[in-house]
């Protein structure tokens, strides 16, 4: 990797994470499962799985308000994909991620001159950073891991209470807000919610760090969506990064890439919160009956279009 190039100034005032209590709301106070009951609102470990309409916006949002938080966005942009998802990704997020709170997207592109100017709200910074180019686009995403874990160690954790981060091929298509906030937080993939896990494609290989047996697995993850508190992403991103060098030296690359291993880390390291594939949809799926209000969406590919460093 080469040295960040960060263009807005850094803060080294003082850790967010050990200032305040993360997730100091009782679940009780804002959760209401009982809203869906045709969904599992629950897993096995007890963390909620949060649907449309399970959720108090206005307590949750008073809370938050009070407590003065931060939320920062990573997303990539990296190559043809900045020209064709930065724009609306960014326009759409402004609008839609986390209203009426502070937002800092922290967002990677290989070429700063690229980034289109936007005019963002009140309450949103928006800080750049040139990283290289990977030569292959399996690296431009694994690599992200490694990326996340520095700018978290670097700044994300003196600046925010909570990061996600996201793919940039999508768009907001309505509020995604304080519900989804918690230590960690992982997205039901869209096209996997109702599957039996014997058909998740986890990486199936037992020599790979990201194996998963068939005997095992909660559910399967979407990689474009993840979040949680800065020293817990700091955690996620480091260890997924190892399994991905680990893998490498064998030589080995995971079928998924680095979202096969992230699959595997929230196999060993269950996410306090599940947010429902309304948070993050494929129109390609058609309509159903359990998706409701979709929040956040695909965007179509078009290989052709973007992928031509492969
Ligand atoms: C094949 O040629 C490529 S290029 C596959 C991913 C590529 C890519 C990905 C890229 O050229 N530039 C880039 O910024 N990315 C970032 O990695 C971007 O944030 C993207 O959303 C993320 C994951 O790639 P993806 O969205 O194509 O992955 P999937 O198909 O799993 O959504
Ligand atoms: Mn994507």
């Amino acid at each position: 990797m080469e040295p960040w190039i960060a263009i807005p100034n850094r803060s080294h005032s003082q850790d967010k994470y050990s200032r305040k209590q993360s997730t100091g709301i009782p679940l009780s106070s804002w959760f209401q499962p009982s809203a869906r009951p045709e969904v599992p609102t629950w897993t096995r470990w007890s963390a909620p799985i949060v649907w449309d309409g399970t959720f108090k916006t206005s307590v949750l949002n008073s809370y938050y308000k009070q407590q003065e938080i931060t939320i920062g966005l990573t997303v990539f942009a990296i190559g043809r994909y900045l020209d064709k998802y930065l724009m609306d990704f960014l326009v759409s997020a402004d609008v839609f991620f986390m209203v009426g709170h502070r937002v800092i997207f922290y967002i990677m592109v290989d070429d700063v001159a690229k980034v289109p100017e936007i005019t963002l709200g009140p309450q949103r910074t928006l800080k750049l950073f040139q990283i290289k180019q990977e030569s292959r686009w399996q690296d431009v995403s694994m690599m992200r891991m490694k990326t996340i874990g520095d700018l978290v160690e670097e700044c994300i954790r003196y600046e925010v209470d909570f990061v996600f981060c996201m793919d940039v091929d999508q768009v907001f298509q309505r509020d995604y807000g304080v519900e989804a906030l918690d230590e960690s937080v992982a997205q039901l993939h869209a096209w996997f919610y109702n599957m039996q896990k014997m058909s998740f494609t986890y990486e199936r290989n037992p020599a790979s760090a990201a194996y998963i047996s068939y005997e095992e697995g909660d559910y399967y993850y979407h990689g474009a969506v993840f979040g949680g508190t800065p020293l817990q992403i700091l955690n996620l991103t480091r260890q997924c990064y190892q399994g991905i060098l680990r893998d490498k030296e064998q030589d080995m690359e995971a079928i998924w890439h680095d979202e096969s291993h992230l699959n595997k880390y929230f196999l060993l390291n269950k996410p306090a919160k599940l947010l429902s594939p309304e948070y993050c949809w494929d129109y390609k799926i058609g309509s159903s009956s359990q998706i409701h209000n979709i929040k956040l969406s695909w965007m179509p590919k078009e290989y052709k279009k973007v992928r031509d460093n492969s």
